[in-house]
């Protein structure tokens, strides 16, 4: 029997075949195990890119609590009268409550350096006091140093103005931040 061309083709293909069958197993196995080495590598990768974005997120969840952080305070330091109401018609004596938002009241004279409370005054018919400069004592200008929230006064009938200004240790003025006034008709 003659061994053509024709038949060592067909043998270098089965050959060829039988390898590729025999080496496939091989080679998937192979890729399915990855070494120990390797393993660790993508899981430390895995795990800092994890920790990337958990850092990252941290930074701009403290970025959004510094904003607001930053912007409350002036939003919510305030004074204002809790009664009479704006506009409101009553008669003498008149009884008034104050109320105060972000400053603590404390009697005047105890820590004149704090700048984070301080004590009321009503000023009637008059201006408020800038910033810094003490509030007169006088007839427009009431103290109320002891710590009050609230004060009867006599008005004459008419229209008057009536403004608080809230004021540090030593009776200098928060300024008109911390200044806010309404108007009553005092009837007879
Ligand atoms: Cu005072």
């Amino acid at each position: 029997m003659r061994i053509t061309q024709k038949d060592i083709d067909m043998n270098t293909r089965c050959m060829i075949t039988l390898l590729i069958l025999l080496l496939t197993p091989c080679l998937s196995y192979a890729d399915n195990t990855k070494t120990p080495a390797e393993k660790t590598t993508k899981e430390a990768v895995k795990a800092s890119a994890k920790k990337v974005a958990k850092e990252a997120a941290k930074e701009a969840a403290k970025e959004a609590t510094k904003e607001a952080k930053s912007k409350s305070p002036k939003t919510s330091k305030r004074v204002y009268f809790t009664s009479p109401a704006d506009q409101a018609t009553v008669k003498s004596p008149v009884k008034l409550t104050f109320g105060v938002d972000g400053m603590s009241i404390r009697p005047a004279g105890q820590d004149i350096e704090d700048k984070t409370s301080g004590h009321h005054h009503l000023i009637i018919d008059a201006e408020g006091i800038e910033s810094g400069k003490v509030v007169p004592m006088d007839k427009q200008h009431i103290h109320y140093g002891k710590g009050q929230t609230s004060a009867t006064i006599e008005l004459s009938p008419g229209v008057h103005t009536l403004r608080l200004q809230f004021a540090d240790g030593a009776h200098r003025s928060y300024g008109p931040e911390m200044s806010t006034s309404i108007k009553v008709t005092v009837t007879k």
